[in-house]
């Protein structure tokens, strides 16, 4: 009975977020400047010889799981291009991209924007969308994912299939207009065409193409569906690349919420990426775990349990023993500039936490560059964006807003000079 009791409190423990900042944990994060080996990091050259690939390759192992070795084969197909699309104000591509490995097969449709008056290659915001790529705007032309999209409400979707009304219902989060107005191109790829969002042990998506002979699910330190997903954003950079239209080193990744964890760990494994946005990203992405502020690590692995590699599940009830924590997420981007956005009423998100993860990773920007950020958490609505971690804290709640969108811009414009 008293095991039982023991059990239940845990439990319950388990269950009840934390919202109280009086109740957060004391803490000691891992130190950024100290190798595994305890020397110090004491250059650029000590931090990206040595101490970036062992912090890379910790997350790897711990929390997202790493992508698994062996050739495949990437192709392209070019499914259309309306050279006068949004009454004239931007070309509009779509092209499938396909990878093949082991006899099978994995596509999706990278779907492109580029300011029609461009002169020259253009800097582009590339990120993932949630319910298919003809929800980020109404243009008609846009074709609708045949890929598993999750049921909802409103519009109704029943039966796990996009449908032709729900064009443009994510419009509000893509202000397509303002960002093309400004100079830059809009990429984006629904996540559910790489993998879909709901746990099946690995039997769909991408991860099934990577099975060496008698595998049926990723090993322990293999990816789960965040690393999934950023690495298909990689295949959509390798793209990019390849087009001479864009400017492939003013490529920035930006993503919400499980997508701005995504955006996250797609900058950090992939360094073409020349910026970094996470908007809300809250566990698992810019929040530090050891906070426990609403939503923890063993909650998150409870409730997705795809989207993280299954060693991160080791430290669902002990979360002070990971060898990371978020703000060295944050580090593996330096130099490069990264933007951190929270709002005030995502709590779930912890904005406190996602604020002191930039904090922390300054301690690595300041070897390239001295900068200062200040303990105390910004005041709402005043971006803090004349360093190279951007931060703001929005009024509102969980979403993406114009707000937002024209932080990021400023801040790209900032520190992206052609
Ligand atoms: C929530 C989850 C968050 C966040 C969010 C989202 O249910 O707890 O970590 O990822 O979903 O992606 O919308």
């Amino acid at each position: 009975m008293f095991l039982g009791a023991i059990a239940l409190i845990s439990c319950l423990h388990a269950q009840e977020a934390n919202y109280d900042e009086t109740l957060v944990p004391e803490y000691v994060l891992p130190d950024l400047l100290t190798s595994e080996t305890g020397s110090e990091v004491k250059t650029t050259r000590d931090w990206e010889k040595k101490r970036r690939p062992e912090v890379l390759g910790l997350f790897e192992q711990n929390v997202y799981g790493k992508v698994p070795e062996g050739d495949f084969k990437q192709s392209h197909e070019i499914l259309s291009h309306e050279p006068n699309a949004l009454n004239g104000l931007a070309e509009r591509y779509e092209i499938s991209i396909s990878i093949e490995k082991s006899s099978k097969v994995q596509s999706f449709d990278l779907l492109v924007y580029l300011p029609a008056d461009a002169k020259g290659p253009v800097p582009v915001f590339m990120g993932l969308n949630f319910n298919g790529n003809h929800t980020i705007d109404t243009d008609t032309g846009i074709r609708i994912t045949q890929s598993w999209v999750r049921n909802r409400d409103f519009p109704p979707i029943k039966d796990n299939q996009a449908k032709e009304y729900a064009r443009g219902m994510g419009a509000s989060r893509w202000p397509l207009e303002m960002i093309l107005e400004r100079g830059y191109g809009l990429a984006t790829v629904y996540y559910g065409d790489i993998d879909p969002d709901y746990d099946d042990s690995f039997q769909n998506g991408i991860h099934p193409l990577f099975y060496v002979s008698g595998q049926n699910m990723p090993e322990k330190d293999e990816w789960g569906s965040i690393a999934a997903w950023a690495w298909g954003l990689s295949r959509a950079m390798d793209y990019l690349e390849s087009w001479n239209a864009i400017d492939p080193s003013r490529v920035i990744v930006m993503g919400h919420s499980r997508l701005g964890k995504t955006s996250l760990w797609a900058g950090a494994s992939d360094e073409r990426f020349a910026m970094v946005v996470s908007n809300n990203s809250g566990c698992g992405g810019a929040a530090l775990s050891r906070r426990e502020f609403g939503e923890t690590v063993g909650r998150i692995n409870t409730r997705f349990p795809h989207w993280f590699c299954k060693n991160f599940h080791k430290y669902n009830t002990r979360v002070s023993d990971l060898p990371v924590d978020q703000h060295m997420l944050i580090a593996l981007m330096a130099p490069r500039p990264v933007y951190i956005a929270s709002a005030e009423e995502d709590r779930w998100a912890d904005p406190r936490g996602e604020y002191l993860s930039g904090y922390h990773a300054a301690a690595v920007y300041n070897l390239y560059k001295p900068i200062l950020l200040e303990l105390g958490s910004p005041a709402i609505d005043s971006p803090v964006n004349d360093t190279m971690i951007g931060y703001h804290i929005r009024s509102g709640g969980h979403n993406v807003t114009k707000f937002d969108w024209q932080q990021y811009l400023d801040f790209a414009d900032k520190n992206l000079r052609e």
